[in-house]
C-alpha cells in the first residue's frame, strides 16, 4: 500500500484553468483512466483521468479552484503489487509521483486535450460554442444526439451529463422513443405577444397518462346512438323525488347501471391484459370511474359495486365525489380500482367524441349531448331522443365485431330501462 498524489499534469501550458467538475470523493475506488475532474479553459473543456488504479484517500480541490500543471487534485492509496511495481523506477516517493505526472499522466491527458480539440475542428460550427464537458458530449455522441438541442442547466448553462439524461426522457415521453422525431422547439414571441402559464399537477400527470395510454393501446371508436325517449319520461318523473333529497337525477346514473349490465353481458370488457400480454385478468366485481371536470384538471373518481346499487344511491355517491372533486380534491384511493370509465359531455354538448382508454381498462364509454331526431318508425318518421354513444376498446383484447355486440346491446338497454333487471 502506498499513498500517492496525483497532479494536473501538462495541459498545454494553460494557467489558472477552472474545476467545474469533481468526479470523485474521499473513499471510492478508481480505475486507471477513470475520469477523476474536468477543467474548463477559454476554448475548451477536458478531463482529467485517474493515473493509476487505487482508493482516493482524499480530495485536494473544490468546484471553482483555479489550478494549472502540478497543482494537485487528490491523494490516492495503491494496492500493494501497483505500488511495488511502481517503486523501481524512483526510490524517491516525491519522484514517483513526479513520474506518474510526468510520464503516465501525459500521454492519457493529452489523449484527452486532444479528443476535444479533434471535437471542437471536426464540428467548428456546430459545437465549438457548445458548453459541455467531454463526458456529457461523449454521452451524447454515443446517444446519437445533436447536443446544440439540448438546454444546460450548469453554469454559465453547461451542459451536463443529467441535462442529457433529461432530455432523452422528455423526448420518450413525447414520442422520441417510438422514433416519432421531437416537435420542434419554436420561440413563439417571434410572431407577437405570449404568456407562460404553469399547467397544473393534475394536467401534467393527465398529459403523462393520456400520452401513454394514446400511443400504447390500439384505440378503436365505435359510435351508436340510444333511443333513450323513455327512459327520460321516466328520469322526468323520478327526478324531483331525488331533488327534494337535495342532488340531481341525471341521465348518467341509468347509463352507469345499463353498462354494468352490458359489462355482465361481454365479460372481455370488463377486463384488464395480463403484463406479458397473454392472458386476460377478468374482474368479478364492477367498480365504474366517471370522468369529472374540474377548475384543476380531469379527474376520475371510482363508484364502487355500481352493480349493486340503485340510480338514487348512484346519483347521491356521483353528487358528492363529483363534488368533493372539484373543491377538496380526491384521495388515490378514491380514484382506484375501476374496471371502466364513463366520460360524459351530455352537459355540454357536442355528437361524438373519440375518449382514450384509461389504463389498466380495455374500454371506456363517450356520453355525447341527447336530442331529438326524426327517427323512421314503422310508416312514419317520429321524433326520438336519441343519445349519442362513443365507445373507445383497445382492438388487442376485443375484436371490432363484440365491440359492436356491446354498444348495440347497451343501447337496447337504454331503450328499455325495465330490461336490465331481466
Ligand atoms: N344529454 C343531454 N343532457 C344531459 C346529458 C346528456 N347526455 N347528460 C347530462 N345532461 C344534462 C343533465 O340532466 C343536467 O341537466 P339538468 O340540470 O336540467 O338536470 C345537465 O346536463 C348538467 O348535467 P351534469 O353535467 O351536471 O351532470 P351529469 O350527471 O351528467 O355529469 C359529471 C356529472 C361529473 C360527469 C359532469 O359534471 C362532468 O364533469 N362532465 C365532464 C366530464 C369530462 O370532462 N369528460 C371528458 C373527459 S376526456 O377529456
Amino acid at each position: 500500500m502506498a499513498d500517492k498524489k496525483v497532479l494536473i499534469p501538462d495541459i498545454g501550458g494553460a494557467n489558472n484553468v477552472n474545476v467545474i467538475e469533481i468526479f470523485i470523493k474521499p473513499g471510492d475506488q478508481v480505475e486507471k483512466e477513470q475520469p477523476l475532474i474536468t477543467l474548463e479553459g477559454d476554448k475548451a473543456t477536458m478531463e482529467i483521468p485517474a493515473p493509476f488504479a487505487g482508493k482516493v484517500k482524499s480530495v485536494s480541490i473544490k468546484i471553482n479552484d483555479k489550478v494549472s500543471e502540478g497543482s494537485e487534485i487528490c491523494v490516492v492509496e495503491i494496492a500493494g503489487d501497483a505500488a511495488e511495481e511502481k517503486k523501481p523506477a524512483k526510490s524517491n516517493e516525491e519522484k514517483v509521483d513526479q513520474r506518474f505526472a510526468k510520464e503516465e499522466e501525459k500521454p492519457v491527458a493529452k489523449e484527452a486535450v486532444k479528443a476535444t480539440e479533434v471535437k471542437t475542428i471536426e464540428e467548428p460550427d456546430k459545437t465549438a460554442d457548445i458548453h459541455a464537458g467531454p463526458g456529457a458530449r461523449r454521452l451524447a455522441r454515443e446517444l446519437d444526439l445533436d447536443i446544440k438541442q439540448i438546454s444546460g442547466s450548469g453554469e454559465k448553462g453547461r451542459i451536463t451529463k443529467e441535462d442529457i439524461q433529461q432530455y432523452v426522457k422528455n423526448r420518450m415521453q413525447s414520442g422520441g422513443g417510438f422514433g416519432i422525431p421531437a416537435a420542434p422547439i419554436i420561440d413563439f414571441s417571434q410572431f407577437g405577444e405570449i404568456e407562460l402559464k404553469e399547467l397544473s399537477k393534475i394536467k401534467k400527470i393527465t398529459a403523462t397518462n393520456m400520452h401513454r395510454n394514446w400511443v400504447s393501446i390500439p384505440h378503436v371508436t365505435q359510435f351508436d346512438s340510444a333511443d333513450i325517449t323513455e327512459l327520460e319520461i321516466f328520469r322526468q318523473a323520478q327526478k324531483n323525488q331525488a331533488e327534494k333529497k337535495g342532488y340531481k337525477l341525471t341521465p348518467l346514473v341509468f347509463i352507469m347501471k345499463a353498462v354494468v349490465k352490458t359489462l355482465q353481458d361481454f365479460p372481455q370488457f370488463n377486463s384488464s391484459l395480463d403484463p406479458s400480454g397473454e392472458k386476460l385478468i377478468l374482474k368479478k366485481y364492477f367498480h365504474i370511474g366517471v370522468a369529472v371536470d374540474t377548475p384543476n384538471g380531469l379527474v376520475v373518481p371510482v363508484i364502487r359495486d355500481v352493480d349493486q346499487k340503485g340510480v338514487f344511491e348512484l346519483a347521491k355517491e356521483l353528487a358528492e365525489i363529483s363534488e368533493k372533486a372539484r373543491t377538496k380534491g380526491l384521495s388515490i384511493k378514491e380514484m382506484q380500482g375501476g374496471c371502466f370509465t364513463i366520460s360524459s359531455l351530455g352537459g355540454i354538448g357536442g355528437t361524438a367524441f373519440t375518449p382514450i382508454i384509461n389504463q389498466p381498462e380495455v374500454a371506456i364509454l363517450g356520453v355525447s349531448k341527447s336530442s331529438y331526431q326524426p327517427v323512421w318508425q314503422k310508416d312514419k318518421f317520429e321524433p326520438r331522443l336519441m343519445l349519442p354513444l362513443s365507445l373507445s376498446y383497445d382492438h388487442r383484447v376485443i375484436d371490432g365485431a363484440e365491440a359492436a355486440r356491446f354498444i348495440v346491446k347497451l343501447c337496447e338497454y337504454l331503450s328499455d330501462i325495465r330490461t336490465i333487471l331481466l
